[in-house]
């Protein structure tokens, strides 16, 4: 699950806790994905990997995977309706996204909650502030952009993920799965 492809066991993990599309959501956006791909070009990403990050924790040692684990199981969240309708563009690395212009306030508590576990469990950890995003494209121009498609995204659970960057680019592993309620 967290090997590499000779078969090692990557210490330290690369993690980040994410909502993981289901699967009709998943060809909803790898289709915004399409679209976006025409006005901006750039580097699509692959369909697999879509998802929107929550909290970024970076290099974390395995031994420290039980410990968040515990903390993360604490969290008592509320499930959540996305409405991914605001196309962005950053110019400072050229990232195409998707994102809710209207952000729910359970998203804003989940990820707030989820920064405190990761400190409680003694990670060191450095929470930026968080802009609720879907990565669709790398290298994009960015520009004007016709009305999108708005995606609506029922959230039922989150995940914890591990991040594997190889020839063919970044490759995740769902490791957990955590309910909302
Ligand atoms: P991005 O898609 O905007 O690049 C795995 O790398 C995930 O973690 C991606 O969604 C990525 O966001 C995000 N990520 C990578 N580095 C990060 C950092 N330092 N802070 C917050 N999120 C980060």
């Amino acid at each position: 699950m967290t090997e590499t492809t000779s078969g090692k066991l990557l210490d330290p993990l690369r993690l980040f806790f994410a909502l993981w599309p289901d699967d009709a959501t998943r060809t909803t956006l790898n289709h915004t994905g399409k679209w976006l791909h025409k006005h901006w070009d750039g580097r699509r990403m692959r369909a697999d990997t879509l998802h929107l990050t929550l909290a970024f924790l970076g290099r974390t040692p395995v031994a420290q995977l039980d410990a968040l684990t515990a903390s993360v199981d604490a969290i008592e969240a509320q499930a959540l309706e996305l409405t991914l309708d605001q196309p962005g563009h950053w110019q400072h690395n050229r990232v195409g996204w998707l994102g809710p212009s209207q952000p729910p306030p359970q998203l804003g508590e989940l990820v707030s909650a989820l920064n405190a576990a990761i400190q409680q469990s003694g990670i060191a950890f450095d929470a930026r502030p968080h802009v609720p995003h879907v990565t669709l494209l790398r290298n994009a121009a960015g520009g004007g952009l016709p009305a999108c498609q708005p995606v609506a995204w029922s959230v039922r659970d989150f995940v914890l993920v591990s991040s594997r960057i190889e020839e063919d680019g970044a490759n995740y592993d769902v490791i957990r799965r955590w309910s909302l309620t």
